[in-house]
């Protein structure tokens, strides 16, 4: 069955066809062959490539790079382009990609609640995208759908207020059926909000505030980044910190604050610290949590934010500390002290105060069957499958037959999660406070409490890890 054939395809007549890139044949093809594919963005640059860079990311003898800290930017009027670019990906490998004005990972939007974000976007891509803002309560309009795609060569104009606490957010593409590999091929970014509650306590900013957007990656013989998923996803060989491979990074002897982003496909990551000391956890997709709380290791899956603190004071000049996951044994990141400083920082043990939902009107079960359907249906951009009254609190509860993990990605609200049952059977500490994105794990039911008071309108339901979600484990739903 070629589903390309249905009406996605007339918002998408522009593609080009005349690259001859992998990239360009691969939009062409039946969807369903996609698993088969490996894709190569932009062959036509390897023959100047370094081969053998078959480096693991664990190991004590990697050469390793400064992190990459993507450009800062104001939402407010700015002009975002994605379009192939080549960037050096540590050490000076090159390696062409798909980036947002050619910035891998893309500009580093900062904002503060009130704020107005209006983004000039234009698809310098050969094939239809869209950008959206995950995370972030906006108009159906401004919310990237994949009904809205921009062709190649086409803008749009993202237009939003900023309306919510200070939290970290993301924005990528989200075409139907293209998502993993726009995604896995470079296109994402951070979206920080900042607010006066946060701004009160004082945190870790400047240099000592990193955004960490951590994931995995394959390169093909001539250092290209690949997207060569399989049906239950793209699980690379390889741990990729904002677009660096091997990376490390120099750090003061300083309480350091890290934004992190599962920015993987795929892959869950159990994030932990070589010499054994916590993290302080203040916060996770929808900001800060009521209280901070000291933790060893914590799980997330892609689409999933935290909000970290970690203490670097006492230790030595010439200490190495490595941000290792614990799942693959990978060192995802190496922090080396390098200089002794004062830092003054008090460690805040409450955070905010947050508004528990309660009285649920309304239950919706959601099965997440195999890897492709939501209770039983794969996804239709033309159909509509529920409604939600606007201002209403429900209660949302999800199960699997199996194929899991699922991340599960609501747009148009945050939502509370109240309770796991079976598998993990328990909720864990960087699930309270706001979330937009919970992990479903086999034999798992998770429910969570929503209420829809941004906007009315169409939005989404659906399976964060990206070969589901292309696949069709994705629903719209619409807010009356
Ligand atoms: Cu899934």
């Amino acid at each position: 069955m070629d589903i390309k054939s249905n009406a996605m395809d007339e918002n998408n007549t522009a593609r080009r066809t005349e690259d001859g890139s992998a990239q360009a044949a691969q939009t062409k093809i039946a969807r369903r062959d996609f698993l088969k594919l490996a894709v190569a963005a932009g062959a036509a640059i390897a023959a100047s490539r370094v081969p053998g860079l078959g480096i693991a990311g664990g190991g004590g003898t990697v050469t390793r790079y400064p992190l990459r800290i993507p450009p800062g930017a104001s939402p407010s009027s700015f002009s975002l382009t994605a379009a192939p670019s080549t960037v050096d990906v540590g050490g000076g490998q090159l390696s062409s990609v798909l980036a947002y004005n050619n910035s891998f990972p893309g500009p580093t939007f900062r904002a503060n609640t009130g704020d107005t974000a209006s983004i000039q976007f234009t698809n310098g891509l050969s094939e239809a995208t869209t950008v959206h803002w995950h995370g972030m309560v906006v108009p159906t309009a401004a919310d990237g759908q994949p009904q809205n795609l921009i062709s190649p060569g086409m803008s749009y104009s993202y237009q939003f207020p900023i309306m919510q606490r200070a939290c970290l957010n993301w924005y990528h593409p989200h075409p139907h059926m293209e998502t993993g590999k726009q995604v896995v091929l470079g296109l994402a970014g951070a979206f920080i909000i900042n607010d006066a509650e946060e701004a009160a306590l004082g945190l870790p900013s400047g240099m000592y505030e990193v955004p960490l957007i951590v994931r995995d990656a394959n390169f093909n013989s001539s250092g290209n980044l690949v997207y060569n998923p399989t049906s239950s996803g793209f699980l690379a060989k390889n741990p990729m910190v904002n677009g660096t491979r091997n990376p490390k990074l120099d750090v003061d002897a300083a309480l350091y604050r890290f934004r992190v982003l599962n920015g993987a496909s795929a892959r869950l990551f159990k994030l932990a610290l070589s010499n054994g000391a916590p993290f302080t956890l203040i916060g996770n997709d929808g900001g800060l949590l009521e209280s901070a709380i000291s933790i060893s290791q914590i799980e997330f899956s892609p689409g999933e934010r935290l909000d970290l603190l970690v203490d670097f004071r006492g230790l030595p000049v010439g200490t190495k500390v490595n941000l290792q996951d614990v799942n693959s044994g990978w060192i995802l990141l190496e922090f080396n002290v390098t200089r002794a400083i004062t830092d003054n920082h008090a460690i805040p043990t409450s955070l905010s105060t947050i508004t528990k939902l309660t009285n649920p009107v309304t239950t919706r079960l959601f099965t997440f069957d195999g890897m492709t359907r939501i209770n039983g249906k794969e996804y239709d951009p033309n159909r509509i499958d529920f409604q939600v009254p606007f201002g209403q609190t429900e209660l949302w509860r999800f199960s699997t037959g199996g194929n899991a993990p699922h991340p599960i990605h609501i747009h148009g609200a945050s939502f509370q999660v109240r309770s796991r049952s079976g598998g993990r059977g328990k909720l864990f500490p960087w699930e309270s406070g706001w979330k937009d994105t919970v992990l479903l794990k086999d034999k798992e039911a998770v429910e969570i409490l929503i209420r829809f008071d941004g906007y009315r309108g169409r939005y989404l339901i659906h399976c964060h890890k990206l070969e589901h979600e292309d696949q069709g484990m994705m629903a719209n739903f619409e807010v009356i």
